[in-house]
């Protein structure tokens, strides 16, 4: 069954594998399934076509004959049940990597999204400059409690498991930010993330549709 996603026909970034689509790149790469990619305009998210797939117009979504998904943590999470390689194929182990996608997606992505709003949207307002610090707090915080659970381990729960893939990408959004380098483990866990066969792969897939064009 043929597999296609949607991406950003121009991502803000230019590629550089902070649009959501990278999760689902990564996790079908991992898994050796191939997908197509139908790339998508700002314009084009909001009109009828896409919103009958994805109901708040947004990037990635996924589509496998008459299924259509949205929401990379379903649609991660219906891949690593699909196919070998994600998820551990003990039940526990399994319980427990899916508790880590949950954890990436509800307790560690928030305050990181609230960082990059406070940063970037806010920083005009007046009050920015004394909101700032306590939206930092809150992401040290929750890095600290994730560092101090990580420890010296490579993984959060043994082998490497579809909640690695959500946490490293959650993460990946502080990168430029420069806070992460205050949890040495945690910059580990991400570069070890991030030198994956199949993060590569589809870092570079997701960069090359984003090159700007010859002139
Ligand atoms: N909860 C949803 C999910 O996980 O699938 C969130 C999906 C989402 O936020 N999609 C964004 C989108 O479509 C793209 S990824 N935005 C357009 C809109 O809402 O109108 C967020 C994103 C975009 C760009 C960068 N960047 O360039 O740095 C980083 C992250």
């Amino acid at each position: 069954m043929n597999v296609i996603i949607t991406a950003f026909e121009r991502s803000p970034d230019g590629g550089q594998g902070l649009a959501r689509d990278m999760r689902l790149r990564w996790a079908l790469e991992e898994v050796g399934q191939p997908y197509e990619v139908r790339l998508v305009s700002f314009r084009a998210m909001k009109e009828p076509a896409h919103l009958a797939v994805h109901p708040f117009g947004q990037i990635p979504t996924y589509e496998e004959g008459d299924l259509a998904l949205f929401e990379t943590g379903a649609i991660v999470f219906h891949i690593a049940e699909r196919h070998a390689g994600l998820l551990p194929a003990d039940a526990h182990g399994r319980a427990r990597a899916i508790t880590w996608m949950f954890a990436a997606l509800s307790t560690v992505e928030p305050p990181i999204l609230e960082l990059g709003t406070a940063r970037i949207v806010e920083s005009d307002k007046p009050w920015s400059k004394e909101r700032l610090p306590l939206v930092e707090d809150r992401v040290r915080n929750r890095l600290h409690q994730l560092s101090s659970r990580l420890g010296d381990a490579d993984w959060l729960d043994g082998r490497f498991s579809a909640g690695d893939l959500m946490m490293v990408s959650v993460l990946l959004r502080l990168k430029s930010s420069g806070i992460l380098n205050g949890f040495p483990n945690l910059l580990a866990y991400v570069a070890r993330g991030e030198a994956r066969p199949a993060y590569v792969r589809a870092f570079d897939a997701q960069l090359a549709i984003n090159k700007p064009l010859p002139r």
